[in-house]
């Protein structure tokens, strides 16, 4: 099942699992409370998967592409990994599908607390518009994911502080009608 926790205060790397101590996992339905969609796939099918098939259908992820981040592959690498952690938001969904590799995502709470998600081989996540989020590789430095949107995609990301946008008070809104 889902692999998150409760990160400790480190500035350590942030490509360590920063785990508290002592250790708080987080569940499914805890995630779930903060809109965070969370499926277990069989990665080596992505080309030909009724599952994925049936959760694009159903939720409208009509867009997709994949994506590699690691030195080699990736255009701009240094630069878009220090994009990738810095704490910010969307107007959309982040949907992600790890067909290769880990990373974490990391994801406020309610109480503004990081939870950290370990995404590997076969996990897919929605991050709900206006959630305070971030990416990490971990130690080992390499994931290929598909990147699905709902339509065109739209990758402006709203750094730390957004609150006055629409998309993050209809997420604060979501979040206490759901505590
Ligand atoms: C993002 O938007 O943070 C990314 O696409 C990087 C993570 S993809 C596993
Ligand atoms: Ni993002």
């Amino acid at each position: 099942m889902v692999q998150a926790w409760y990160m400790d205060e480190s500035a350590d790397d942030p490509r360590l699992p920063h785990r508290a101590e002592p250790s708080r996992p987080v569940g499914l339905e805890q995630l779930r409370r903060l809109g965070v969609l969370y499926w277990k796939l069989d990665a080596d099918k992505y080309e030909n998967d009724p599952e994925l098939e049936k959760i694009r259908k159903e939720r409208n992820y009509s867009w997709m592409d994949i994506i590699t981040i690691c030195k080699d592959k990736l255009p701009n690498y240094e630069e878009k990994i220090k994009m990738f952690y810095e704490e910010h938001l969307h107007l959309d969904d982040e949907i992600r599908y790890v067909l290769d590799g880990s990373g974490y995502f990391d994801v406020r709470d309610a109480e503004d607390q990081w939870i950290r998600i370990f995404m590997e081989k076969g996990d897919m996540i929605t991050l709900p518009a206006g959630i305070y989020h971030r990416f990490t590789l971990d130690d080992k430095n390499y994931v290929k994911a598909m990147r699905l949107f709902v339509g065109d995609p739209v990758w402006t990301a709203y750094t730390r502080p957004a609150d006055h946008l629409e998309a993050r008070g209809q997420y604060v809104r979501f979040l206490a009608q759901t505590a």
